[in-house]
């Protein structure tokens, strides 16, 4: 049997709102009103897709962090986007694996609050990255299984959200998330 080797994009329905994963860059989503970014405690640059996010929304969005900083494991804060094409950014410090306990909750955490402040800004549409699976350290299908049901557990209370995406770096974070999602719908219709 041949292998598949691009893993194709995933949407599913949830409630009014459509769930998707796509493979890309966090910093090209136009078409979404919040990115969510995987913040460091004091909401500085860093590296990673927090480093991604600061060159693009440009000098700005680190002096806007510093008056919000600092923030704890799960918690979320909101800033403008200035540069990105977004409206806003939300800062969601996740969990450091095997030192902020418990970290399933942690991350659960930045997840539903993530969606709970775009909602209070009335937002339709908002993309994550995988929070805490890079420097974090959070083993991947793990996070995905916290991320994907806590997104679609939050979708069938009542939002102004229509749309959540899962921006996914690398082919394989995507295929991953694939899987768990489509379990997750067997598992847990
Ligand atoms: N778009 C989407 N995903 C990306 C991008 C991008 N442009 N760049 C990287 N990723 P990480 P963490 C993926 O390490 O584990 C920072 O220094 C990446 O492949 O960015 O929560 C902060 O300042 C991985 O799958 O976040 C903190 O100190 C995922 O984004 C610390 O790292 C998350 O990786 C946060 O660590």
């Amino acid at each position: 049997m041949q292998r598949e080797e691009t893993p194709v994009d995933t949407s599913i329905t949830v409630g009014h709102a459509v769930l998707e994963l796509v493979q890309g860059d966090i910093t090209a989503q136009p078409d979404l009103d919040a990115i969510v970014n995987a913040a460091n405690a004091q909401l500085t640059t860093g590296g990673g897709v927090a480093g991604a996010i600061h060159r693009a929304a440009g000098p700005q969005l680190a002096r806007a962090g510093r008056a919000l900083a600092p923030i704890r494991p799960g918690e979320v804060v909101v800033t403008d986007a200035f540069n990105l094409p977004n409206r806003r950014v939300l800062h969601a410090l996740g969990p450091v694996y095997g030192q902020d306990e418990p970290s399933d909750v942690l991350l659960a955490s930045c997840y539903r609050r993530a969606l709970e402040l775009a909602a209070d800004e009335e937002l339709a549409s908002v993309g994550f990255p995988a929070i805490s699976t890079g420097v974090f350290g959070f083993p991947l299908r793990p996070a995905a299984e916290v991320a994907l049901r806590t997104v679609r557990d939050a979708l069938r209370q009542p939002t102004s959200l229509r749309l959540v995406r899962f921006v996914l770096f690398s082919p394989d974070d995507l295929r991953v998330h694939a899987e768990v999602l489509a379990e997750l719908e067997r598992s847990e219709p």
